[in-house]
Protein backbone atom coordinates (compact mmCIF):
# COMPACT_ATOMS: atom_id res chain seq x y z
CA UNK A 1 0.00 0.00 0.00
CA UNK A 2 1.39 3.25 -0.97
CA UNK A 3 2.23 5.88 1.78
CA UNK A 4 0.85 9.54 2.14
CA UNK A 5 2.55 11.84 0.78
CA UNK A 6 3.64 13.62 4.00
CA UNK A 7 4.88 9.95 5.59
CA UNK A 8 6.87 9.39 2.59
CA UNK A 9 8.50 12.83 2.12
CA UNK A 10 9.43 12.12 6.20
CA UNK A 11 11.01 8.93 5.52
CA UNK A 12 13.17 10.50 2.19
CA UNK A 13 14.42 13.18 3.88
CA UNK A 14 15.34 10.70 7.16
CA UNK A 15 16.93 8.54 4.55
CA UNK A 16 18.79 11.87 2.33
CA UNK A 17 20.16 13.30 5.96
CA UNK A 18 21.20 9.49 7.64
CA UNK A 19 23.04 9.09 4.04
CA UNK A 20 25.21 12.73 4.46
CA UNK A 21 25.70 13.20 7.74
CA UNK A 22 25.97 9.31 9.41
CA UNK A 23 27.50 7.00 6.10
CA UNK A 24 29.44 9.28 3.49
CA UNK A 25 31.42 10.32 6.67
CA UNK A 26 32.03 6.46 7.21
CA UNK A 27 33.24 5.35 4.02
CA UNK A 28 36.69 5.34 3.77
CA UNK A 29 36.55 3.60 7.33
CA UNK A 30 33.89 0.88 5.67
CA UNK A 31 36.11 0.34 3.24
CA UNK A 32 39.79 -0.31 4.90
CA UNK A 33 38.17 -1.86 7.75
CA UNK A 34 35.90 -4.47 5.19
CA UNK A 35 32.95 -3.93 7.46
CA UNK A 36 29.92 -1.80 8.76
CA UNK A 37 30.28 -0.65 12.40
CA UNK A 38 27.48 -2.44 14.52
CA UNK A 39 26.05 0.44 15.92
CA UNK A 40 25.53 1.73 12.18
CA UNK A 41 24.14 -1.76 11.36
CA UNK A 42 21.60 -1.03 14.08
CA UNK A 43 20.65 2.50 13.19
CA UNK A 44 20.06 1.16 9.93
CA UNK A 45 17.58 -1.83 11.11
CA UNK A 46 15.97 1.26 13.29
CA UNK A 47 15.10 3.37 10.52
CA UNK A 48 13.01 0.46 8.93
CA UNK A 49 15.48 -0.04 5.86
CA UNK A 50 15.53 -3.95 6.17
CA UNK A 51 11.95 -4.46 5.35
CA UNK A 52 10.97 -1.30 2.93
CA UNK A 53 9.58 -3.78 0.59
CA UNK A 54 7.93 -6.38 3.06
CA UNK A 55 4.37 -5.76 3.13
CA UNK A 56 3.06 -3.97 6.61
CA UNK A 57 1.22 -7.28 7.87
CA UNK A 58 4.61 -8.84 8.22
CA UNK A 59 6.05 -5.96 10.08
CA UNK A 60 7.91 -3.98 6.61
CA UNK A 61 6.85 -0.33 5.30
CA UNK A 62 5.44 -2.21 2.25
CA UNK A 63 6.30 0.56 -0.13
CA UNK A 64 5.13 0.71 -3.61
CA UNK A 65 8.03 -0.48 -6.01
CA UNK A 66 8.16 3.49 -7.25
CA UNK A 67 8.23 4.69 -3.44
CA UNK A 68 10.95 1.74 -3.16
CA UNK A 69 13.37 3.17 -5.96
CA UNK A 70 12.72 6.55 -4.63
CA UNK A 71 14.59 5.03 -1.37
CA UNK A 72 17.22 3.67 -3.47
CA UNK A 73 17.55 7.04 -5.12
CA UNK A 74 18.92 8.28 -1.55
CA UNK A 75 20.09 5.49 0.15
CA UNK A 76 22.32 4.43 -3.32
CA UNK A 77 24.35 8.24 -2.55
CA UNK A 78 26.88 6.79 -0.22
CA UNK A 79 29.33 3.69 -0.68
CA UNK A 80 26.96 0.28 -1.70
CA UNK A 81 27.33 -1.60 0.70
CA UNK A 82 25.37 -0.21 3.19
CA UNK A 83 22.56 -0.69 0.68
CA UNK A 84 23.99 -4.41 -0.03
CA UNK A 85 23.44 -4.97 3.95
CA UNK A 86 19.57 -4.35 4.03
CA UNK A 87 19.66 -5.35 -0.07
CA UNK A 88 18.98 -8.75 0.01
CA UNK A 89 16.07 -8.56 2.89
CA UNK A 90 14.39 -5.93 0.41
CA UNK A 91 15.18 -7.65 -2.94
CA UNK A 92 16.12 -11.09 -3.67
CA UNK A 93 16.49 -12.60 -0.40
CA UNK A 94 13.14 -12.35 0.82
CA UNK A 95 11.20 -11.55 -2.41
CA UNK A 96 10.89 -15.19 -3.07
CA UNK A 97 9.18 -15.54 -0.28
CA UNK A 98 6.78 -12.79 -0.66
CA UNK A 99 5.55 -13.43 -4.09
CA UNK A 100 5.45 -17.56 -3.84
CA UNK A 101 5.61 -18.28 0.08
CA UNK A 102 3.00 -19.86 2.15
CA UNK A 103 1.47 -18.05 4.60
CA UNK A 104 3.15 -20.13 7.56
CA UNK A 105 6.09 -19.64 5.48
CA UNK A 106 5.98 -15.92 5.23
CA UNK A 107 4.80 -15.65 9.36
CA UNK A 108 7.52 -17.54 10.02
CA UNK A 109 10.23 -15.84 8.46
CA UNK A 110 9.36 -12.00 7.00
CA UNK A 111 8.55 -10.06 10.31
CA UNK A 112 12.38 -11.44 11.42
CA UNK A 113 14.09 -10.06 8.26
CA UNK A 114 11.68 -6.83 7.94
CA UNK A 115 13.15 -6.00 11.57
CA UNK A 116 17.08 -6.81 10.41
CA UNK A 117 17.16 -9.43 13.24
CA UNK A 118 17.55 -11.87 10.94
CA UNK A 119 19.65 -11.36 6.71
CA UNK A 120 18.78 -13.45 3.99
CA UNK A 121 20.60 -15.03 0.92
CA UNK A 122 19.41 -15.82 -2.27
CA UNK A 123 21.53 -18.79 -3.66
CA UNK A 124 21.26 -19.35 -7.63
CA UNK A 125 24.96 -18.50 -8.86
CA UNK A 126 26.76 -21.77 -8.70
CA UNK A 127 30.65 -22.36 -10.09
CA UNK A 128 29.10 -24.39 -13.47
CA UNK A 129 25.94 -22.18 -13.89
CA UNK A 130 25.86 -18.10 -13.44
CA UNK A 131 24.59 -16.87 -16.56
CA UNK A 132 22.95 -19.92 -17.73
CA UNK A 133 21.00 -20.05 -14.19
CA UNK A 134 18.38 -23.07 -15.12
CA UNK A 135 21.82 -25.49 -16.13
CA UNK A 136 22.22 -25.19 -12.04
CA UNK A 137 23.21 -28.88 -10.65
CA UNK A 138 22.49 -28.81 -6.81
CA UNK A 139 20.14 -31.49 -6.15
CA UNK A 140 17.23 -31.58 -3.43
CA UNK A 141 16.85 -35.31 -3.37
CA UNK A 142 13.66 -36.26 -1.31
CA UNK A 143 14.76 -38.18 1.86
CA UNK A 144 11.76 -39.64 4.48
CA UNK A 145 9.50 -36.16 5.55
CA UNK A 146 11.74 -34.15 3.23
CA UNK A 147 14.75 -33.73 1.07
CA UNK A 148 18.37 -33.80 1.40
CA UNK A 149 20.34 -31.03 -0.84
CA UNK A 150 23.74 -31.49 -2.30
CA UNK A 151 25.55 -28.53 -4.31
CA UNK A 152 27.54 -25.30 -4.09
CA UNK A 153 26.52 -21.64 -4.75
CA UNK A 154 28.81 -19.31 -5.68
CA UNK A 155 29.34 -15.53 -4.83
CA UNK A 156 26.15 -15.54 -2.18
CA UNK A 157 25.39 -11.79 -1.39
CA UNK A 158 25.44 -11.57 2.65
CA UNK A 159 25.80 -15.30 3.16
CA UNK A 160 28.42 -14.46 5.40
CA UNK A 161 25.91 -12.61 7.68
CA UNK A 162 23.01 -14.77 6.08
CA UNK A 163 20.12 -16.75 8.91
CA UNK A 164 17.93 -17.76 5.98
CA UNK A 165 18.80 -18.83 2.39
CA UNK A 166 16.62 -19.55 -0.72
CA UNK A 167 18.39 -21.81 -1.65
CA UNK A 168 17.41 -23.29 -5.81
CA UNK A 169 17.83 -26.74 -6.24
CA UNK A 170 16.74 -29.17 -9.03
CA UNK A 171 14.07 -31.58 -7.66
CA UNK A 172 13.85 -33.17 -10.75
CA UNK A 173 16.50 -34.70 -12.07
CA UNK A 174 14.78 -35.81 -15.35
CA UNK A 175 14.53 -32.36 -16.43
CA UNK A 176 17.43 -30.62 -16.83
CA UNK A 177 16.21 -26.96 -17.84
CA UNK A 178 14.34 -24.64 -15.93
CA UNK A 179 11.27 -26.42 -15.29
CA UNK A 180 13.18 -29.02 -13.16
CA UNK A 181 14.05 -26.36 -9.95
CA UNK A 182 12.58 -26.12 -6.94
CA UNK A 183 13.59 -23.17 -4.12
CA UNK A 184 13.84 -24.20 -0.77
CA UNK A 185 14.34 -22.23 2.66
CA UNK A 186 17.13 -23.17 4.32
CA UNK A 187 18.17 -21.63 7.71
CA UNK A 188 21.70 -20.87 8.51
CA UNK A 189 23.03 -24.00 11.12
CA UNK A 190 21.30 -26.56 9.66
CA UNK A 191 23.88 -29.49 9.53
CA UNK A 192 25.33 -30.04 6.22
CA UNK A 193 25.29 -26.31 5.34
CA UNK A 194 28.91 -25.06 5.20
CA UNK A 195 30.20 -21.40 4.04
CA UNK A 196 33.23 -21.11 2.39
CA UNK A 197 36.02 -17.90 3.18
CA UNK A 198 34.80 -14.45 2.62
CA UNK A 199 36.04 -13.80 -1.17
CA UNK A 200 38.24 -11.06 -2.46
CA UNK A 201 36.85 -8.82 -4.12
CA UNK A 202 37.30 -5.63 -6.43
CA UNK A 203 34.99 -3.20 -4.80
CA UNK A 204 32.28 -2.86 -2.52
CA UNK A 205 34.61 -3.37 0.71
CA UNK A 206 32.06 -3.44 3.83
CA UNK A 207 29.86 -6.25 1.44
CA UNK A 208 30.38 -9.99 1.70
CA UNK A 209 30.16 -12.76 -0.20
CA UNK A 210 31.46 -16.38 0.06
CA UNK A 211 30.51 -20.25 -1.15
CA UNK A 212 27.22 -21.40 0.01
CA UNK A 213 28.23 -25.56 0.28
CA UNK A 214 25.40 -28.03 1.02
CA UNK A 215 26.46 -31.79 1.96
CA UNK A 216 24.07 -34.06 2.86
CA UNK A 217 22.11 -31.02 3.94
CA UNK A 218 18.42 -32.43 5.55
CA UNK A 219 15.75 -29.94 5.25
CA UNK A 220 12.00 -30.74 6.13
CA UNK A 221 9.36 -30.69 3.53
CA UNK A 222 7.74 -27.79 4.40
CA UNK A 223 11.05 -26.00 3.38
CA UNK A 224 10.00 -26.00 -0.20
CA UNK A 225 9.16 -22.96 -1.01
CA UNK A 226 5.36 -22.37 -1.59
CA UNK A 227 5.48 -26.16 -0.78
CA UNK A 228 5.45 -27.14 -4.84
CA UNK A 229 7.95 -28.20 -6.34
CA UNK A 230 9.21 -27.75 -9.97
CA UNK A 231 8.34 -23.74 -9.54
CA UNK A 232 11.71 -22.64 -8.42
CA UNK A 233 13.32 -21.42 -11.66
CA UNK A 234 10.14 -19.13 -12.57
CA UNK A 235 10.45 -17.60 -8.87
CA UNK A 236 13.95 -16.60 -9.51
CA UNK A 237 12.88 -15.14 -12.66
CA UNK A 238 9.96 -13.33 -11.33
CA UNK A 239 12.76 -12.05 -8.24
CA UNK A 240 15.17 -10.43 -10.53
CA UNK A 241 12.96 -8.67 -12.36
CA UNK A 242 12.03 -6.67 -9.35
CA UNK A 243 15.64 -6.80 -8.05
CA UNK A 244 16.81 -5.55 -11.45
CA UNK A 245 15.14 -2.32 -11.41
CA UNK A 246 16.48 -1.42 -7.41
CA UNK A 247 19.47 -2.17 -8.55
CA UNK A 248 18.87 -0.04 -11.55
CA UNK A 249 17.84 3.21 -8.51
CA UNK A 250 20.85 2.49 -7.10
CA UNK A 251 23.32 3.02 -10.08
CA UNK A 252 21.62 6.63 -10.73
CA UNK A 253 22.07 7.17 -6.97
CA UNK A 254 26.09 6.39 -7.59
CA UNK A 255 25.94 8.36 -10.60
CA UNK A 256 24.08 11.43 -8.73
CA UNK A 257 26.53 11.51 -6.49
CA UNK A 258 29.15 11.41 -8.14
CA UNK A 259 28.18 14.09 -10.47
CA UNK A 260 27.45 16.39 -7.11
CA UNK A 261 31.56 15.50 -6.28
CA UNK A 262 32.68 16.48 -9.84
CA UNK A 263 30.93 19.61 -10.31
CA UNK A 264 31.87 20.72 -6.97
CA UNK A 265 35.46 19.58 -7.55
CA UNK A 266 35.48 21.10 -11.06
CA UNK A 267 34.35 24.42 -9.43
CA UNK A 268 36.93 24.58 -7.23
CA UNK A 269 40.19 23.21 -8.67
CA UNK A 270 42.11 26.16 -10.99
CA UNK A 271 44.12 25.36 -13.46
CA UNK A 272 45.15 28.24 -16.51
CA UNK A 273 43.85 30.73 -13.84
CA UNK A 274 40.05 29.75 -13.98
CA UNK A 275 38.26 27.04 -12.26
CA UNK A 276 38.20 24.04 -14.58
CA UNK A 277 34.37 23.93 -14.59
CA UNK A 278 34.77 26.85 -17.12
CA UNK A 279 36.22 24.97 -18.97
CA UNK A 280 34.02 23.81 -22.34
CA UNK A 281 35.66 19.82 -22.37
CA UNK A 282 34.96 19.25 -18.91
CA UNK A 283 31.39 20.90 -19.43
CA UNK A 284 30.86 18.73 -21.64
CA UNK A 285 31.47 15.81 -19.28
CA UNK A 286 29.10 16.86 -16.51
CA UNK A 287 26.62 17.40 -19.21
CA UNK A 288 26.69 14.27 -20.81
CA UNK A 289 26.75 12.58 -16.95
CA UNK A 290 23.93 14.94 -15.92
CA UNK A 291 21.42 13.90 -19.10
CA UNK A 292 22.50 10.11 -18.87
CA UNK A 293 21.57 9.86 -14.81
CA UNK A 294 18.60 12.11 -16.00
CA UNK A 295 17.52 9.47 -18.62
CA UNK A 296 18.27 6.72 -16.26
CA UNK A 297 15.90 7.90 -13.65
CA UNK A 298 13.53 8.42 -15.73
CA UNK A 299 14.10 4.83 -16.91
CA UNK A 300 13.18 3.65 -13.73
CA UNK A 301 11.06 5.87 -11.92
CA UNK A 302 8.55 4.88 -15.30
CA UNK A 303 9.24 0.94 -15.11
CA UNK A 304 8.61 1.16 -11.32
CA UNK A 305 5.24 2.94 -12.12
CA UNK A 306 4.15 0.37 -14.63
CA UNK A 307 5.36 -1.99 -12.53
CA UNK A 308 3.08 -1.29 -9.13
CA UNK A 309 -0.06 -1.04 -11.74
CA UNK A 310 0.60 -4.86 -12.36
CA UNK A 311 1.70 -4.62 -15.42
CA UNK A 312 4.42 -7.22 -17.05
CA UNK A 313 7.63 -5.49 -16.72
CA UNK A 314 10.56 -7.74 -17.63
CA UNK A 315 12.02 -5.86 -20.72
CA UNK A 316 11.80 -2.48 -18.98
CA UNK A 317 13.60 -3.21 -15.97
CA UNK A 318 15.86 -5.45 -18.02
CA UNK A 319 16.19 -2.55 -20.63
CA UNK A 320 16.48 -0.53 -17.12
CA UNK A 321 19.46 -2.36 -15.38
CA UNK A 322 20.92 -2.65 -19.08
CA UNK A 323 21.22 0.96 -19.09
CA UNK A 324 21.97 2.57 -15.73
CA UNK A 325 24.63 -0.03 -15.19
CA UNK A 326 26.26 0.65 -18.12
CA UNK A 327 25.76 4.66 -17.70
CA UNK A 328 27.31 4.79 -14.33
CA UNK A 329 29.82 2.83 -15.80
CA UNK A 330 30.78 6.13 -17.98
CA UNK A 331 29.99 8.39 -15.08
CA UNK A 332 32.26 7.29 -12.77
CA UNK A 333 35.02 7.08 -15.52
CA UNK A 334 34.34 11.01 -16.29
CA UNK A 335 34.28 11.72 -12.55
CA UNK A 336 37.95 10.16 -12.12
CA UNK A 337 38.78 11.75 -15.55
CA UNK A 338 37.50 15.71 -13.93
CA UNK A 339 39.59 14.40 -11.02
CA UNK A 340 42.39 13.92 -12.93
CA UNK A 341 45.49 12.83 -10.92
CA UNK A 342 43.22 13.28 -8.03
CA UNK A 343 40.44 11.03 -9.09
CA UNK A 344 43.23 8.01 -9.15
CA UNK A 345 44.18 8.54 -5.43
CA UNK A 346 42.17 7.24 -2.77
CA UNK A 347 41.88 9.63 -0.71
CA UNK A 348 39.64 11.53 -2.74
CA UNK A 349 37.10 8.23 -3.11
CA UNK A 350 36.58 8.21 -6.30
CA UNK A 351 38.47 5.76 -7.96
CA UNK A 352 36.46 3.81 -5.00
CA UNK A 353 32.94 4.18 -6.71
CA UNK A 354 34.68 3.77 -10.00
CA UNK A 355 35.91 -0.05 -8.35
CA UNK A 356 32.39 -0.29 -6.92
CA UNK A 357 30.33 0.32 -9.80
CA UNK A 358 32.37 -2.27 -12.03
CA UNK A 359 29.79 -4.64 -10.58
CA UNK A 360 26.47 -3.28 -11.41
CA UNK A 361 27.06 -4.22 -15.05
CA UNK A 362 27.91 -8.06 -13.45
CA UNK A 363 25.50 -9.06 -10.75
CA UNK A 364 21.50 -9.63 -11.16
CA UNK A 365 22.47 -10.16 -14.42
CA UNK A 366 24.98 -9.28 -16.73
CA UNK A 367 24.61 -6.25 -19.30
CA UNK A 368 24.55 -9.04 -21.81
CA UNK A 369 21.87 -11.22 -20.33
CA UNK A 370 19.74 -8.32 -20.25
CA UNK A 371 20.43 -7.47 -23.90
CA UNK A 372 19.25 -11.10 -24.57
CA UNK A 373 15.80 -11.09 -22.06
CA UNK A 374 15.26 -7.63 -23.98
CA UNK A 375 15.14 -9.13 -27.48
CA UNK A 376 14.06 -12.40 -26.99
CA UNK A 377 10.75 -10.37 -25.31
CA UNK A 378 11.03 -8.36 -28.15
CA UNK A 379 10.42 -11.13 -30.23
CA UNK A 380 7.74 -12.88 -28.37
CA UNK A 381 5.81 -9.92 -28.27
CA UNK A 382 6.16 -9.63 -32.17
CA UNK A 383 4.33 -13.30 -32.83
N1 LIG B 1 9.04 -13.98 -15.01
C1 LIG B 1 8.38 -15.16 -14.87
N2 LIG B 1 8.76 -16.29 -15.48
C2 LIG B 1 9.84 -16.24 -16.28
C3 LIG B 1 10.56 -15.04 -16.48
C4 LIG B 1 10.11 -13.88 -15.81
N3 LIG B 1 10.77 -12.73 -15.94
N4 LIG B 1 11.58 -15.30 -17.31
C5 LIG B 1 11.52 -16.60 -17.62
N5 LIG B 1 10.45 -17.17 -17.00
C6 LIG B 1 9.99 -18.56 -17.10
C7 LIG B 1 9.67 -18.89 -18.55
O1 LIG B 1 8.34 -18.54 -18.87
C8 LIG B 1 9.88 -20.37 -18.58
O2 LIG B 1 8.77 -21.03 -18.01
P1 LIG B 1 8.02 -22.23 -18.79
O3 LIG B 1 9.05 -23.28 -18.97
O4 LIG B 1 6.93 -22.61 -17.86
O5 LIG B 1 7.56 -21.64 -20.07
C9 LIG B 1 11.03 -20.58 -17.60
O6 LIG B 1 11.04 -19.44 -16.75
C10 LIG B 1 12.37 -20.70 -18.31
O7 LIG B 1 12.63 -19.53 -19.03
P2 LIG B 1 13.62 -19.46 -20.26
O8 LIG B 1 13.27 -20.56 -21.23
O9 LIG B 1 13.65 -18.07 -20.76
O10 LIG B 1 15.03 -19.84 -19.56
P3 LIG B 1 16.49 -19.86 -20.16
O11 LIG B 1 17.23 -20.90 -19.45
O12 LIG B 1 16.45 -19.91 -21.64
O13 LIG B 1 17.16 -18.42 -19.83
C11 LIG B 1 17.78 -16.42 -18.70
C12 LIG B 1 16.75 -17.51 -18.98
C13 LIG B 1 19.03 -16.44 -19.50
C14 LIG B 1 17.06 -15.12 -18.92
C15 LIG B 1 18.08 -16.64 -17.19
O14 LIG B 1 18.82 -17.82 -17.02
C16 LIG B 1 18.78 -15.49 -16.53
O15 LIG B 1 18.17 -14.48 -16.19
N6 LIG B 1 20.11 -15.65 -16.31
C17 LIG B 1 20.85 -14.72 -15.53
C18 LIG B 1 20.82 -15.15 -14.11
C19 LIG B 1 21.20 -14.05 -13.21
O16 LIG B 1 20.70 -12.93 -13.28
N7 LIG B 1 22.10 -14.36 -12.30
C20 LIG B 1 22.54 -13.40 -11.40
C21 LIG B 1 22.80 -14.06 -10.10
S1 LIG B 1 21.57 -13.85 -8.99
S2 LIG B 1 22.18 -12.24 -8.06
Amino acid sequence: MALDQETMQGLLETVSRFVRERLKPLEHQVADEDAIPPDVRREIAELGLFGLSIPEEFGGLGLTMEEEVQVAFELGKTSPAFRSLVGTNNGIGSQGLILDGTEEQKRRYLPRLASGELISSFALTEPEAGSDAASLKTMATRVNGGYAINGTKRFITNAPHAGLFTVFARTDPEQPGARGVSAFLVEAGTPGLILGPNDRKMGQKGSHTCDVIFEDCHVPADALLGEREGQGFRTAMKVLDRGRLHISAICVAMAERLIEDSLRYAMERKQFGQPIAEFQLVQAMLADSRTEAYAARCMVLETARRKDRLEDVATEAACSKLFASEMVGRVADRAVQIHGGAGYMADYGVERFYRDARLFRIYEGTSQIQQLVIARNMAKELS
